[in-house]
């Protein structure tokens, strides 16, 4: 049972170690969340000085070295406290007048879709929610969509399809622990989330055994009792031999597939041709390793399938993920307490920003837009006439390769994202914003994206405001202020109402997170993602809430932490299998190019680096893009570490420092996006379900740049 609201939470006392309940005061030593990851460690922020929390399961009293790190942006002199036109510092008055005259200006001439608005996953719930009801209601554009689309929108696809509702763990992060057997495709969290190995450590300490699919030995590979380095983009194949091989050696749970799922006989036809040496043939993982990884699924009482980025960022990523939940559904394993399918998800709210109606085709409450009922519920509590509403606009990618073409938006509205550095074919989406005819930005430092804005708005940090977190358990979370912003910076929801006043409907834009976490809160009422039953008063008494909590009045909802225990979300309250093929990369080796590109993250570096290259302690640990490369490869290409190389695709050229290590295949190489370089390579081609691109799969070739180049 829960504990009930407490009503004398203003009593609470407030001291470094002390949960601090309040949210719209200053506190010294608030109890709040890591600016970065979907882990959200808990920690304590006073003055400038961070410490881990103990009371948040996810990381209880760990952090990374970017958590350990993250005030320093607080106080950096790259801080942006101005509002800056066209590069000149100007007032806010100004700054908010123009942007608001030139969006009058351009819809006059072109129509309201030809002002766009382009969020992300960091945001907050309350600052997700009104970005989308900005979009709709101020603006009245249908041309709004996020970062999310390039992070987790193929699990996303894949569990809506599977099980009808998307909440990335299924079950509290702490289950991790219980399981007696993961298999982790495409996650690397001992860089990217290095608290969590701390669950994955102690399943193994209990004998549980974890198998670890990626194309690197990476850090988190090492820890796995088996190592699957199967080749990019390739996951599909696997997952389907995987499945092929628990059909035929008997793990299947007749029982479970017969009283919890519909589909099976047909998935079961569609493995039948993948049988294991195909797979080998397609993978490069050997027969013998796919049958241990079985084994060691299929004999475990508790087990669990996960994905990371790694099997997402592709063309086919939707279809992939329904394959490795497919295998989960076979095992008999979700719904089933302790085990289970589940995606980890990236951003810091990329869980919660995918709820709340910053994608092109949602309303808040995960609904869909196009749904005449959910349009009629949000519209209500909008105060507008559900015709008015616009319907689905542009996928992320889709909406920046539209930028300033003559059926495409003229302006864009860009809120936590900087896609010049992290957008796929990075080259062409600076171009297309350069042909807007105004680009506002608002972020706190001035990123390769702000660099190029007509206005940019300088707006306050994360330690600097309140506001919710969804983590990726699905637990909504707490963010307290606990530092007072520098004079000058406003928050994001203080610039949509300054915005929205000018466009003449500033009354239904609150600038106070917990009045707009309270509209939030009716909006999603009755959706999947249903947050009405959590208060802010409740997260701090709770250490969080899972959704969906439905407001029930006078007997408080405990919050549901493993929503498919008795039902799915499905109509008939199973979960659909659907079968799948595998197929090609969009883009395969050739000649020419002949060797396959992947890109992802290093420990020290956050997704494009604005926040992290700004962090002395990160950028002495980690100073520049490099390329690894396998010795054979190294050798063949007559490249040593530290050399500087240049690695091509049909999208462009990137230099990088070489490092060699046998921790990579031969016929593969890695680079990080957190700076400017691999999405000068990276291949948009598309998901047809997510919209996702294909981050993590192209043909690329790399070469010595010559002596005098590098003299120069
Ligand atoms: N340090 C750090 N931590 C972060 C972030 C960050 O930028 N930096 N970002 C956060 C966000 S938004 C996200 S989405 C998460 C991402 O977290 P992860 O998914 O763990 O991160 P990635 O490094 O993108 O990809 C994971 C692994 O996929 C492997 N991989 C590449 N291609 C393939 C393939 O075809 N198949 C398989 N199976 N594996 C492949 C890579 O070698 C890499 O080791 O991290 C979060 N945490
Ligand atoms: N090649 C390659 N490319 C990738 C990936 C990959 O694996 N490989 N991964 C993809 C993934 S998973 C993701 S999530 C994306 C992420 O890539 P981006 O969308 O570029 O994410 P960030 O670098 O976090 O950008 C956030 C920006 O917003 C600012 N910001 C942070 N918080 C706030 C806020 O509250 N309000 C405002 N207004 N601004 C804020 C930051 O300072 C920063 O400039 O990159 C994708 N790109
Ligand atoms: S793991 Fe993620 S949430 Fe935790 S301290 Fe590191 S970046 Fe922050
Ligand atoms: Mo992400």
């Amino acid at each position: 049972m829960v504990k009930p609201p407490v009503s004398t939470i203003g009593d609470m006392p407030i001291s470094p170690h002390a949960s601090a309940p309040v949210m719209s005061q200053v506190h010294v030593g608030a109890a709040t969340h890591c600016p970065y990851c979907a882990l959200q460690c808990g920690m304590y922020v006073a003055n400038g000085e961070i410490t881990p929390r103990e009371d948040i399961p996810a990381n209880s009293g760990g952090l990374c070295q970017k958590g350990w790190t993250a005030a320093e942006l607080l106080e950096s002199p790259e801080r942006l406290t101005t509002p800056l036109l066209h590069g000149n510092p100007v007032s806010w008055d100004e700054a908010l007048d123009y942007v608001a005259a030139r969006i009058e200006a351009i819809r006059a001439e072109h129509g309201p879709d030809a002002v766009a608005v382009f969020g992300g996953g960091g945001l907050t719930n309350e600052k997700a929610y009104q970005l989308g009801k900005f979009a709709r209601v101020a603006l009245r554009t249908s041309q709004i969509d996020y970062n999310g689309r390039f992070c987790m929108s193929s699990a996303a696809a894949a569990v809506i399809r599977a099980f009808g509702m998307d909440r990335g763990l299924p079950f509290p992060i702490t289950d991790i622990a219980r399981a007696g057997a993961i298999l982790f495709a495409g996650g690397n969290v001992a860089e990217t989330m290095p608290p969590f190995v701390r669950h994955l450590t102690a399943m193994r300490s209990r004998g549980g055994k974890l198998v670890v699919a990626d194309p690197r030995v990476t850090q988190t590979a090492k820890m796995a009792d088996l190592h699957l380095q199967l080749t990019p983009g390739t996951d599909l194949a696997l997952a389907l031999g995987l499945l092929h091989i628990a059909i035929a050696d008997g793990y299947a749970d007749l029982d479970y597939l017969a009283a919890r799922t519909t589909g099976f006989e047909e998935v079961r036809t569609s493995v039948s041709v993948w049988w294991p040496e195909r797979v080998e043939r397609v993978t490069g993982v050997p027969v013998a390793h796919m049958r241990e990884a079985v084994r060691i699924l299929g004999e475990a009482e508790r087990a669990m399938v996960l994905t990371g980025r790694g099997a997402e960022q592709h063309a086919k990523g939707t279809d992939t993920v329904t394959a490795f939940v497919n295998l989960a559904l076979t095992l008999g394993l979700p719904g089933r307490e302790g085990s289970g399918y589940g995606c980890v998800t990236g951003q810091g709210n990329g869980q919660g920003g995918r709820e709340h109606g910053q994608k092109a085709d949602q309303l808040p409450g995960y609904r869909k837009i196009d749904d005449p009922a959910a349009r009629e519920h949000v519209a209500a509590v909008w105060g507008i006439d559900p015709a008015d509403l616009p319907g689905p606009g542009r996928s992320a990618y889709e909406l920046l390769d539209a930028l300033g073409t003559p059926r495409g938006p003229r302006a864009l509205l860009l809120f936590g994202s900087n896609p010049v550095v992290s957008a796929p074919r990075a080259g062409h989406v600076t171009s297309r914003l350069d042909a807007l005819d105004l680009l506002v930005v608002s972020d706190f430092v001035l990123s390769e994206t702000a660099a190029m804005a007509d206005v940019v708005l300088p707006t306050t940090q994360w330690a600097e405001e309140a506001g919710t977190m969804t983590n990726l358990e699905g637990r909504v979370l707490l963010r307290r202020q606990a530092a007072a912003p520098p004079p000058g910076a406003r928050s994001d929801l203080e610039i949509l109402r300054g915005l929205a006043e000018r466009l003449g409907c500033g009354e239904k834009f609150s600038a106070d997170p917990r009045t707009v976490f309270d509209e939030l809160r009716r909006a999603s009422a009755g959706g999947l993602a249903d947050y009405s039953g959590i208060t802010y008063e409740r997260i701090a008494a709770e250490t969080g809430v899972f959704w969906p909590c439905p407001d029930n009045g006078g007997d408080p909802h405990p919050g549901t932490p493993r929503p498919f225990l008795d039902r799915f979300a499905t109509p008939d309250g199973r979960a659909r299998m659907v079968p799948v093929d595998h197929r090609l990369p969009a883009e395969d080796v050739d000649e020419e190019f002949p060797l396959y590109l992947t890109s992802g993250r290093v420990l020290a570096h956050y997704q494009s680096g604005a926040q992290t290259r700004r962090i002395r302690p990160l950028t002495q640990a980690s100073s520049e893009v490099f390329v690894e490369l396998h010795p054979h490869l190294a050798e063949r290409l007559g490249v040593s570490s530290g050399d500087r190389v240049r690695v091509r695709s049909r999208r462009g050229a990137a230099e990088a420092v070489a490092r060699v290590t046998a921790s990579i295949r031969p016929d593969t190489v890695f680079m990080p996006f957190h700076w400017e370089g691999v999405n000068l390579l990276t291949n948009p081609a598309l998901d047809p379900m997510s919209r996702m691109p294909e981050f993590k799969v192209c043909a690329a070739a790399v070469e010595r740049c010559d002596d005098r180049e590098r003299a120069a």
